[in-house]
């Protein structure tokens, strides 16, 4: 566990914000307050971690190679928060990444805490179902929020998750990555990442929410299990190029904690009015299968709450809570 930044967090934001040309020992001893001689020994540290390092007599360090991992460390070089990812539970190998979220947030871990892991043994989806969470490929995160308003208004964060990741995966690739109502985001119709929100809560009081989110990244076809593999997708596959996790998940956390303030402060409204931007259900013509039922209609739009809004064909209005859709 880490919070803040530390000496080597700001030399890594350092070395990486370099673009690419040597940054002189002086320099990075100058910026960060420290000797010529630790400014050596922490490099010395991360190349022990897997980062290759050029270091040229005059000319000073560059990165040539970044490990691509979800340490603290790299997070935090990235990381341009207030709150959100400032505590980080970093894992290998976890059954689910919501298990130790829970325990810290029962344990009075603050509003941002994250929990990360390389590799999900059984990830969770929504109504048992499981999520494929593959080693190295993607980010398997959870979120520990702790907002002050009344659960019934909690599904409102599904949506609110859903925006953040998707103009988290839009600024860092460039990808038009779409919401589905509710909490699936797209690219070329395929789901390139899940949501799950779980609550520790009162009937009448939150004590936190834990948002679960799990993006694929660097996935090939084959990495994903056989059944899905027509369903899934990654940034990579649909980029043609690795991406950086670290990095987006820095920029995902930065969105989060711009909107999540910006309802706290202003209500759903801007939330909703950006989702409704991003979401591909809307104006079209569903299938809403429910835990009771399923519907057909046009998808009109979201309440105020998020709730879904479908006219079926006689001209009923009906309020869909919680489904599976389909076009
Ligand atoms: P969901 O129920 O909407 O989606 C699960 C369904 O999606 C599965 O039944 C399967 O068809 C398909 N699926 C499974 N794995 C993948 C995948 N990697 N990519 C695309 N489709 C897949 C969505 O549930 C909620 C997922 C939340 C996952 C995060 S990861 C971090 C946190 N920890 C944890 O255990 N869950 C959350």
């Amino acid at each position: 566990m880490e919070g803040g930044k530390t000496v080597r967090d700001k030399l890594l934001a350092l070395l990486n914000g370099s673009d690419g040309s040597f940054i002189s020992g002086q320099e990075i001893s100058d910026k960060l307050g420290i000797s010529r001689t630790a400014v050596w020994k922490h490099i010395e540290e991360l190349r022990k971690k897997g980062y290759k390092i050029n270091a040229v007599t005059k000319k000073g360090y560059k990165i040539e190679y970044t490990p691509n991992s979800i340490t603290a460390d790299e997070i935090n070089a990235h990381l341009e928060t207030k709150a959100f990812g400032r505590v980080i539970h970093s894992f290998d190998q976890v059954a689910s990444t919501q298990i130790p979220a829970h325990e810290a947030a029962r344990e009075a871990a603050p509003e941002g805490t994250i929990v990360v892991a390389e590799e999900q043994l059984k990830g969770k989806g929504r109504l048992g179902r499981p999520f494929h969470s593959s080693k190295g490929t993607g980010l398997w995160c959870s979120l520990i929020l702790r907002p002050s308003f009344p659960p019934q208004q909690a599904p409102q964060l599904t949506l609110l998750t859903a925006v953040a990741i998707a103009e988290g995966v839009r600024k860092v690739t460039g990808l038009p990555a779409d919401i589905k109502w509710p909490n699936d985001l797209l690219i070329s119709g395929k789901k390139i990442a899940g949501i799950l929100i779980e609550m520790q809560s009162d009937p009448d009081e939150i004590h936190a929410v834990i948002v679960g989110f799990g993006l694929n990244i660097n996935h090939k076809k084959e990495d994903f299990p056989e059944e899905i593999q027509d369903r899934a997708t990654s940034l990579a596959l649909e980029g043609n190029q690795p991406y950086n996790r670290a990095v987006l998940l820095a920029e995902i956390l930065k969105e989060y904690e711009y909107w999540y303030f910006k309802m706290l402060d202003e209500g759903f409204d801007p939330v909703r009015e950006k989702w409704e931007s991003l979401a591909v259900t809307i104006g079209k013509q569903i299938t809403a299968v429910t835990s009771k039922k399923t519907l057909q209609g046009l998808a009109k739009g979201i309440t105020k709450d998020g709730v879904l809004i479908l006219e079926t064909a006689d001209g009923k209005i009906d309020y869909i809570y919680s489904a599976d859709i389909h076009e």
